[in-house]
C-alpha cells in the first residue's frame, strides 16, 4: 500500500506540528485501530503494528491513551515484519472521549481527528431522542460535525415525524434518515465524506453501524450481528474501533455499540484533566474562570508553555456540558417531586370532602 499521507487525513494542522519533529527521523502514522495496547498504524509506505513506548506511556499518565484516529511519529516505517514503536503523539483537533468503564476515571478516546461522527439510531425499539441529543451534546463538545443518521427507515412507520422529534430536540443539527437494506439515503451520506476527511460511527449495539460502513464501502468487510426481535437490541458484533478507507477517498471510523454514553461528571472530568484542574486551587478566585482574572494560575500555565491552552478549553467545555446536564437531571427531579406532592395533595381533599361528606 503506497498512500499520501492527507488521503489519511494529514492536514496543515498536523503540518504545523510536525515542523520542529521533522529533524528526529521519527515517522508520522495514523492509528487505525486498537487492540487492547496493540495499535495498527497506517503510514504513508504500508501498516503494521505498534506499541507505545515506555517514555510516552509515562508521559500520558494523566491524560488519555493514545485512540483510534490519532497521529502519532513511530521509530521507523510501519511495515509487516516488525512492531514499529510510538515516540510521540500529536495533538488532536478534535476528540471524542468516553467515560471510563467502572473505577478507573481515566477517560477513553473512542474517535480522535474526526471531521464528522454519525450519531447511528435505528427506526425501530432502539430510537431514542433523550439517547441521540446526549450524543450530539457530545459530539460537539468533541470538535467534530454532528450527523443524525436514523437508520433501518424501511422498519418506520412515521419517518418525517420522527426527524422532526430530533430535530425539536437538538435544534440546527443535520438529520438523514437511511435504510442500508434498501440503499436508501446513502447519497446524502457520501456528501459528508470526502478524500482526506473522517468520519466516526457511534451508537448503540444494533443500530447497524457496520451494515453502514459496509454499504458505503461497497462490500461486507465488517461482520454485523442480528438484534433480539424483544427489544431491537444488537449483541455487541463489533469488538473494536476500526478506520477503514473508502474506494473513492475519504475514512470512516466504525466502533463498537454504546447502550449508555457515560457522560463524564465533574469529579471524573477533574480526574481526567488533573493537569488542569489540579492548578485550580492556585488560582486567586474560587470561582475563577480562567479567563482575564488577575492571578490565574491556569492562564499563567498556559502562558509558560507548561499546559496546552487546547486542552484547557476543551476541559472548561466539557465541565460547562456535565454542570448543564446536572442542572436539567435536577430540574427533572424536583419537576416529578412537585407532581408527586400535586398528586397527594389532590388525595388530602378528597379525603376531606368524603369526611365532610361531599
Ligand atoms: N431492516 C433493516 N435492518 C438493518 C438495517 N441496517 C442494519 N440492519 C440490521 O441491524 C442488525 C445490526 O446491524 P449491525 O450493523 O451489526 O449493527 P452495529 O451498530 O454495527 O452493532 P454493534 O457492532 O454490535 O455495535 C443487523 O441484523 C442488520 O442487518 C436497515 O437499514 N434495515
Ligand atoms: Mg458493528
Ligand atoms: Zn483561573
Amino acid at each position: 500500500m503506497s498512500l499520501e499521507l492527507s488521503d489519511l487525513g494529514w492536514n496543515p494542522f498536523l503540518e504545523g506540528q510536525w515542523e520542529r519533529l521533522a529533524a528526529t527521523g521519527l515517522v508520522r502514522a495514523r492509528i487505525a485501530s486498537d487492540r487492547r495496547g496493540a495499535y495498527e498504524v497506517w503510514g504513508a509506505e504500508g501498516t503494521g503494528w505498534s506499541k507505545l513506548s515506555g517514555r510516552l506511556r509515562h508521559d500520558l499518565a494523566a491524560r488519555e491513551l493514545p485512540g483510534v484516529g490519532d497521529w502519532v511519529a513511530v521509530d521507523s516505517a510501519p511495515g509487516p515484519d516488525q512492531t514499529v514503536v510510538m515516540q510521540q503523539l500529536l495533538e488532536r483537533r478534535t476528540v471524542f472521549l468516553r467515560g471510563a468503564a467502572g473505577r478507573a476515571a481515566r477517560a477513553q478516546v473512542v474517535a480522535a481527528n474526526v471531521d464528522a461522527v454519525f450519531v447511528v439510531c435505528g427506526l425501530d425499539e432502539d430510537f431514542n431522542v433523550r439517547r441521540i441529543e446526549r450524543y450530539v451534546a457530545r459530539v460537539r463538545a468533541s470538535g467534530a460535525q454532528p450527523v443524525v443518521v436514523l437508520s433501518k427507515a424501511d422498519l418506520a412507520e412515521d419517518v418525517p415525524g420522527r426527524i422532526g422529534e430530533v430535530e425539536a430536540s437538538a435544534p440546527g443539527v443535520i438529520v438523514h434518515a437511511i435504510s442500508a437494506r434498501r440503499g436508501e439515503g446513502l447519497l446524502e451520506l457520501r456528501a459528508h465524506i470526502a478524500p482526506g476527511r473522517t468520519v466516526a460511527l457511534v451508537g448503540s449495539s444494533g443500530a447497524g453501524k457496520s451494515t453502514l460502513v459496509n454499504a458505503l464501502l461497497g462490500e461486507e468487510r465488517m461482520a454485523t450481528g442480528e438484534v433480539r426481535p424483544s427489544d431491537g437490541r444488537g449483541t455487541h458484533v463489533t469488538s473494536h474501533r476500526q478506520l477503514v478507507l473508502l474506494p473513492g477517498g475519504g475514512l470512516l471510523l466504525d466502533t463498537p455499540g454504546m447502550r449508555e454514553l457515560q457522560i463524564l461528571d465533574e469529579a471524573g472530568l477533574d480526574v481526567a484533566f488533573d493537569d488542569v484542574a489540579g492548578l485550580e486551587p492556585a488560582c486567586r478566585f474560587s470561582d475563577c474562570a480562567h479567563g482575564d482574572e488577575p492571578g490565574c494560575a491556569v492562564r499563567g500555565a498556559v502562558e509558560a508553555g507548561e499546559l496546552d491552552g487546547e486542552r484547557v478549553a476543551r476541559f472548561l467545555k466539557l465541565r460547562d456540558e456535565a454542570r448543564a446536564s446536572k442542572r436539567r437531571l435536577d430540574a427533572q427531579l424536583s419537576r416529578a417531586d412537585d407532581r408527586a406532592w400535586g398528586r397527594r395533595m389532590a388525595e388530602a381533599h378528597r379525603q376531606i370532602r368524603k369526611k365532610r361528606g361531599e
